[in-house]
């Protein structure tokens, strides 16, 4: 939209410059007015709408994921941040733990593991099964890097 301003800015006439921006700001307020009464947007915010929140866990080079537990609905989704430089993984599957104790998942969930997450890198999981699941990091989860969902 910025682009397409510009453009006009420099190809059309002054007074047609101006009606363009008019018409666009009305766009604009439109486009909020139409969110405010429940209209569905459209792509990505729509899906996520759609299906429901999305809780943060941050992970960092004191090997912790913070918060460590957190507390979401059916159909929520949690994403898993890597905001410093130590590789980590989110990890929801006895077969990998070193400890197949420190996971855990309702009856037919299915495991997950998020693979190696580097800096700045981060994995969602929408989570449609109720129940307690605990998970590891890999690589530090003989330091105590644990965390849980609880989806309720
Ligand atoms: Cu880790």
């Amino acid at each position: 939209m910025v682009k397409k301003e510009n453009m006009s800015d420099r190809t059309g006439s002054g007074e047609e410059a101006r009606n363009r921006r008019g018409f666009l700001r009305a766009a604009a307020a439109g486009a909020v007015g139409a969110a405010a009464t429940a209209v569905l947007p459209s792509g990505a915010w729509a899906q996520q709408l759609a299906q429901g929140t999305v809780v943060v866990v941050e992970m960092n080079n004191a090997l912790r994921f913070v918060p460590d537990q957190v507390m979401v609905k059916v159909g929520d989704t949690v994403e898993w941040r890597n905001i410093q430089t130590f590789p980590h993984t989110v990890t929801a599957d006895p077969d990998k733990a070193a400890n197949p104790g420190n996971v855990e998942l309702p009856d037919g969930a299915e495991p997950f593991d998020s693979g190696v997450l580097r800096a700045g890198q981060t994995f969602r999981r929408t989570f449609t099964k109720p129940g307690r699941y605990r998970y590891v990091c890999l690589p530090h989860e003989g330091a105590g890097m644990l965390g849980s969902v609880i989806v309720g």
